[in-house]
């Protein structure tokens, strides 16, 4: 090992010892800074300023009781998080994320991938990350909307279109941001719409927020399958998890010609061979907020696998869209001997590190998150330009937009990727890409 290796070795283990117990942030920060020794070698100053090790540090942590009264009148307590990870480039800009198994974490894990993820879309964005451990599942329309005000009652000092824009992730949609608003605007007294993102167009919201994360991960393997002489254009795909990602997902890549045999939710699998129906799964899901399983009543040629393993269906093109470590090393075994060759992930580091390893191997066309599910915060930031400047913009011109920015990051992680010697890495790409333009910024605030 170099001591270059051996330097970034050591910021890792002092990273672990400082942060006991996250696993999934030792996960994301030792995936991105095991590919930055070529960086370092390259730009030492980076090193003389100690970048790496202050960019492993969040700026700022604030976590926050939240107490609400179900609709029984009974007392519950929730515990917020807000990690205002990186602000170099932009405002704190990040999603919420409502689910059982948020801890602070899985908050750390999500607001480091945000700070790289935000700088490749180009666009004046720092990274951070918020969430409770609060679950919608089950909860009527009141109490999201008790849990959503004192969260924002807390949470409300420490925003700011200037200072720190949240948006939704698991859990969190436009109802939930629309509570969130409202809770802002009352405290506040003032009509912020730049404060958060993902807002309904009939309030202050771009059009095409709600299918850009998903529409650009598609937009994202089409570019890597052109690369190689080929398109979605008749691909079988599988698409995990039924959410807002994956919906969307599921659409533009039937809008591009490819037939997307299954989907997902936790309890189980939905295989479709004639192509999942995107009207019937946002009827079930935004409209009548079921479980996947309800797909099979509608559809009787369809088949309901509880427990299943979405992993398990032969295809060429595999998105996993739902949450971190979903596709782990056998199922990465598997999904290349059944013949697939491109991996798009709209999730947040789905995929595990074994699992990516078996896919570049393999020679899989590898987009990970931080780059392919770039068009939901693109989008956001282009929701915020709209906001800063009183204007709405047609469907149509934010769509192209957003495929020109998902266009763009292919092109700057591809070619970053063979410049430091690995053609074809996108996650080494992508990581060199994120974590220089971060660098910069940071080298000239100096030492703050
Ligand atoms: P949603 O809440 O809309 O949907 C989440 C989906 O994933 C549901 O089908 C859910 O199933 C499934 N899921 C969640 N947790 C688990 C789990 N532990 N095991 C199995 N399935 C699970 O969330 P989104 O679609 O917004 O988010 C999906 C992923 O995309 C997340 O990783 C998120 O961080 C990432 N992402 C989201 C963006 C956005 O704009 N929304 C932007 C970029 C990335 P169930 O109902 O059974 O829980
Ligand atoms: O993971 C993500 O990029 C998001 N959940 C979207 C964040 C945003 O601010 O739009």
């Amino acid at each position: 090992m170099s001591s270059i290796e051996e330097k970034i070795e050591q910021i890792y283990q002092q990273v672990v010892r400082r942060n006991p117990g996250e696993s999934e942030f030792h996960q994301a920060v030792n995936e991105v800074i095991g590919t930055l020794a070529p960086v370092l070698r390259k730009y030492p100053q980076y090193a003389e300023h100690k970048i790496i090790e202050r960019i492993c540090e969040p700026e700022r942590q604030i976590i926050f009781r939240v107490p609400w009264q179900d609709d029984r009148g009974e007392v519950q307590i929730n515990r917020g998080f807000r990690v205002q990870f990186n602000s170099a480039l932009g405002p704190y800009k990040g999603g919420l994320r409502f689910h059982p198994s948020v801890y602070l974490g899985i908050v750390k894990f999500l607001g480091f991938e945000q700070i790289f993820k935000n700088a490749l879309t180009g666009l004046p964005i720092g990274g951070a990350k918020g969430g409770a451990d609060f679950d919608p599942k089950g909860k009527s329309d009141d109490e999201v909307m008790r849990f959503c005000q004192s969260f924002m009652t807390e949470l409300h000092r420490h925003l700011g279109e200037y200072t720190d824009v949240p948006a939704g992730d698991i859990g969190v949609g436009a109802r939930e941001i629309g509570y969130l608003f409202g809770q802002y605007k009352r405290m506040t007294n003032r009509y912020e719409s730049g404060v958060l993102t993902g807002k309904s167009p009939h309030w202050g919201g771009a059009l095409v927020r709600r299918e850009a994360t998903g529409y650009g991960a598609a937009y994202f393997v089409d570019e890597m399958l052109k690369v190689r002489g080929e398109s979605l254009e008749g691909k079988v795909c599988v698409v995990s998890g039924s959410g807002n990602v994956a919906i969307y997902t599921v659409e533009k890549i039937e809008q591009l010609g490819g037939k997307v045999v299954a989907c997902s939710d936790s309890d189980g699998v939905i295989y479709h061979e004639r192509g999942i129906d995107v009207a019937t799964l946002k009827q079930l899901k935004e409209v009548e907020r079921r479980r996947i399983s309800a797909y099979a009543d509608v559809h009787r040629d369809a088949r309901y696998i509880p427990g299943g393993c979405i992993w398990d269906i032969p295809c060429q093109v595999a998105m996993p869209s739902a949450t971190q470590n979903e596709l782990d090393a056998s199922a990465a075994r598997r999904l290349v001997a059944n013949g697939c060759v491109a991996v798009g992930e709209g999730a947040n580091m789905p995929t595990t590190p074994e699992g990516a390893r078996i896919f570049l191997e393999a020679g899989v066309a590898f987009g990970p998150g931080k780059a392919a599910n770039a068009g939901g915060v693109a989008t956001s930031a282009l929701e915020m330009q709209q906001n800063a400047s009183r204007d709405a913009w047609t469907f149509e011109y934010t769509e192209q937009r957003l495929h020109a920015i998902m266009t763009e990051i292919h092109r700057a992680c591809y070619e970053t990727a063979a410049e430091f010697g690995s053609p074809g890495n996108y996650l080494i790409g992508a990581n060199i890409v994120g974590f220089t333009r971060v660098a910069e910024a940071m080298v000239a605030f100096g030492v703050v």
